[in-house]
């Protein structure tokens, strides 16, 4: 592996150049850090980690590396390419025709989108009914609509396997300390094991964050302790390599703070034997392009998945099935209130289209 270093005026763009430059399944996070220039700019160092095979042709281009002539199969699969959008193109157009004289299909369209269901999404899935009899049925339309958009959800199935390390990541005041403290019941009283467990707490910004996840940590009677650098990070994982579980709560992050996202990918990229799972936590009340913002801005913090919070807070779920729609990250836990430890839901699919199918019947 070869490591390289982007620079821009914020993280998330120095690791969007590096994902645009080799794919973002291609690259790993080794580090970032914000730096002044010479010219008195501050700015940020994104370092990536990238295989040297694929450094080399995308840094020096392919001619050095092998012919610059397109061999025979290059120039077919170039073809086949073509015909393919020409067809999309082709499919598109008769959908907009048939939907023209549908008012089935289009009626059932509109009420998805009002609901919050991009049109995109809508017409590229009921393209391939083009031909059946469900276009004129509007109950049997929904159905399908409805079992695709479940087939496209992910769920992270819980897993117990142990010794294992949980962060959580996001916005401030979505609800990470909260989760923390429902998980750290869940998993030390809840299941048919008691899992031994810690509270990690990074907050060192907010006043009363502290006591905060110490309140939780008494109560119910597991460790905690609190960390204001990485080294002390690293430490504190060894010292307590007998515990089955470490949960590390973050302080909450705007997704423009520069400065504190800095200070959460050196937490994360620390080198400890136990993997550490990254849970971002977005609220279900977020309008869409916050909803986007918060994840690209979170996304390169190696997210394992994400928790969705605040559900009791809103009745209408379909921004939020648009966005799994459209980003499809695995989703872990539902937090359903303020209650802890009993708000705390596993991921799943029924809980979120039980919901949304209410809402298309109110429609
Ligand atoms: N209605 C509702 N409120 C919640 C939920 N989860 C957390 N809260 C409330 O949201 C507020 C903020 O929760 P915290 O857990 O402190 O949020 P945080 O993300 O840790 O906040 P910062 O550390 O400041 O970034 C508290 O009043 C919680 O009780 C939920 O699922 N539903
Ligand atoms: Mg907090």
């Amino acid at each position: 592996m070869i490591k390289e270093t982007f620079v821009a005026s914020s993280p998330k763009e120095a690791y969007e150049q590096a994902v645009e430059k080799y794919g973002e399944e291609n690259i790993s996070l080794a580090g970032a850090k914000q730096i002044k220039y010479d010219d008195g700019v501050l700015r940020c160092e994104v370092i990536i980690s990238v295989p040297e095979s694929l450094y080399k042709a995308h840094t020096f281009g392919k001619h050095r590396f092998g012919s610059n002539k397109q061999s025979e199969e290059e120039v077919l699969l170039d073809e086949i390419d073509d015909l393919k959008n020409q067809l999309e193109l082709l499919k598109g157009d008769i959908y907009q025709d048939i939907e023209k004289q549908s008012s089935t299909l289009s009626d059932v369209k509109k009420l998805f989108m009002k609901k919050g269901i991009a049109p995109e999404w809508l017409e590229k899935t009921l393209q391939s009914l083009i031909g059946t009899d469900i276009i004129d049925d509007a109950k049997l339309l929904a159905s399908y609509l409805i079992e695709e958009i479940d087939n496209a959800l992910k769920i992270r199935q819980e897993n117990f396997s142990t010794p294992k390390i949980m962060m959580l990541v996001g916005p401030t005041g979505v609800g990470k300390t909260t989760t923390i403290a429902k998980l750290a019941a869940r998993y030390a009283y809840l299941l048919n094991k008691p899992y031994k467990v810690a509270l990690l707490n990074l907050d060192s910004y907010k006043v009363g964050a502290v006591e905060q996840l110490e309140h939780y940590a008494r109560i119910m009677h597991v460790e905690h302790i609190s960390i204001d650098n990485k080294k002390d990070f690293g430490t504190q994982i060894q010292a307590l390599k007998d515990y089955d579980i470490l949960l590390v709560d973050t302080a909450g992050m705007s997704p423009y703070d520069t400065q504190k996202f800095i200070h959460t990918i050196e937490y994360v990229k620390t080198e400890t034997p136990r993997n550490i799972e990254v849970h971002l936590v977005i609220p279900a009340t977020v309008k869409y392009e916050d909803m986007e913002d918060i994840y690209h801005h979170f996304s390169f913090l190696n997210l394992h998945a994400l928790i969705i919070s605040k559900f009791d807070e809103t009745k209408h779920f379909g921004t939020l099935l648009n966005f799994m729609l459209l980003y499809p990250m695995p989703m872990s836990y539902f937090s359903i209130g303020q209650e802890v430890p009993d708000d705390l839901l596993l991921a799943n699919k029924e809980f979120l289209l039980e919901n949304f199918i209410g809402d298309i019947d109110e429609g």
